[in-house]
């Protein structure tokens, strides 16, 4: 199995590397802005300066951003092209225990937590977090960098832009349009089309910034 190294060391990290021994990655270790000690028995290699005398070491060497997301910010997005300059190849990562039905298309460096379930006809963009025990159902357009916390329920047809953040436990009902950089409260519903960008909490959820 391809050689990998998570960029990040926090809690998102922390999953993403459980779940990468489960599918039998070798996990070379990861960087963070802090050395934040040994993680489920990986190593901290350094900080993001490191990366390219790794790439020169390693031929075939990949990356994945654990760095998470809990707001509109693109850091995630801008982290995985910075490393896909350097040359490390970026892969998907779907949990061996969430579901990706039939005619679903994953962007490069999106994550797929355990219990997720994807359906058909559904496609994300790049470094997006579909977290675990979501619910995307079938035709929907996610864009790029999007994080789908845990427990979301996302009906069918619906579009989501670039870097939104879609909170704890929302509910997202059919075919409804979400434009770019909107932040979705834990636990609000959407029923109808977000055209500006803002955080939107409630049920139904309104715009609250
Ligand atoms: O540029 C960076 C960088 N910026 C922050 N490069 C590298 N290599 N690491 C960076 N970091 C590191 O990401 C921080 O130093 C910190 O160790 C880590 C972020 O960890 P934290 O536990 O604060 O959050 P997270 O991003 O892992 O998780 C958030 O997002 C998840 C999706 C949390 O809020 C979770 O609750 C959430 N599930």
């Amino acid at each position: 199995m391809d050689r990998i190294v998570v960029i990040g060391g926090g809690g998102h990290a922390r999953v993403l590397i459980s779940i990468l021994k489960k599918i039998g990655y070798n996990i070379a270790g990861y960087t963070d802005r802090d050395d934040r000690g040994v993680i489920l028995g990986i190593p901290y290699l350094g900080g993001d300066s490191i990366l390219p005398e790794i790439v020169r070491g390693n031929d075939g060497c990949s990356a994945i951003i654990g760095v998470g997301k809990i707001d509109t910010s693109d850091l995630r997005l801008k982290l995985q092209k910075e490393v896909e300059v350097l040359g490390f190849s970026i892969p998907i990562i779907v949990s061996p225990k969430a579901i990706i039905n039939e005619g679903v298309k994953l962007g490069i460096g999106t994550a797929v937590f355990d219990a997720a379930v994807i359906n058909s006809g559904t496609e994300t963009g790049m470094a997006c977090i579909l977290n675990t025990n979501c619910t995307v159902e079938h035709d929907c357009q996610i864009g790029d960098n999007v994080h789908i916390a845990p427990g979301v329920t996302i009906s069918g047809g619906v579009a989501i832009g670039d870097n939104c953040m879609i909170g704890t436990g929302a509910i997202i009902i059919q075919s409804v349009n979400i434009c770019a950089n909107c932040l979705i409260g834990a636990g609000a519903t959407v029923v109808k089309d977000l055209t500006i960008p803002g955080t939107y909490v409630g049920n139904p959820a309104e715009k609250v910034r």
